[in-house]
């Protein structure tokens, strides 16, 4: 187990997703945590001094102590087994398969597709416009989607009673939907997942808006 006063610094960007999910984890545990603004507009994930710890270039970066740990996924299960409570993933092994599958439809299917650097190929390799650009983005939303809503279980959480991963991934998904004017009247499940969860503080409290920097 991770000694409790290890200084957690959270390397990430505001509107990033993947970031997004990382700082609803660490809020689910309670942890308090230093943030570091990445401003992707500017490249600062393509920096020297980023590359040297983070050789891929992206955020979220969290660093614990002397560890450096990429992949919002890995972060969320290197928090989950440091600090065990609130468990984020099951122990079990039917329930951890159902909250991982719920969760990569997201960071796996979703997600990947939709990152800024694959809109840039889009726009700038490909020369896509930007209504077309603005298609692609929503098309693999809404194909995910789909599938989370069959997915979705009964509870108030895709995690069941209680917030998990696949809630950490989900929110950060929907925001990212709304912004780019997916029509979200086919997911009520998820609609109401997502309200669900912003009345929770630790939801609350990692929104990009809060997250912003002065
Ligand atoms: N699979 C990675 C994805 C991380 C990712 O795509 N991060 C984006 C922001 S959400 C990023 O850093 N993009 C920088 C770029 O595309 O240059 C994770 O889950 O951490």
């Amino acid at each position: 187990m991770i000694h409790p006063q290890t200084p957690l610094v959270l390397h990430g960007y505001f509107r990033s997703s993947a970031s997004y999910r990382v700082r609803i984890a660490l809020n689910l545990k309670g942890l308090d945590y230093d943030p570091v603004e990445v401003s992707l507009i500017a490249g600062e994930q393509r920096s020297d001094a980023f590359l040297e710890q983070n050789a891929q270039g992206f955020v979220p970066m969290l660093v614990a102590g002397d560890d450096v740990i990429i992949q919002s996924m890995a972060i969320i299960d290197w928090i989950d087994r440091s600090y065990p409570e609130p468990r984020l993933i099951p122990d079990d092994p039917m329930p951890r398969a159902v909250a991982l599958a719920q969760a990569n439809v997201i960071a796996c299917d979703i997600h990947p597709l939709n990152n800024l650097r694959v809109l840039k190929y889009l726009t700038k390799d490909l020369g896509l416009n930007e209504q077309t650009k603005d298609r692609w983005y929503q098309h693999w939303i809404i194909e995910g989607f789909e599938a989370l809503e069959a997915m979705a279980g009964e509870g108030r959480y895709l995690g069941g009673d209680a917030p998990g991963i696949a809630d950490c991934c989900l929110v950060p998904q929907m925001y990212n939907a709304r912004r780019f004017d997916v029509p979200l009247d086919a997911y009520p499940r998820l609609v109401a997942i997502d309200a669900a969860c912003m009345e929770v503080d630790a939801f609350q409290r990692a929104h990009p808006d809060a997250a912003k920097p002065a």
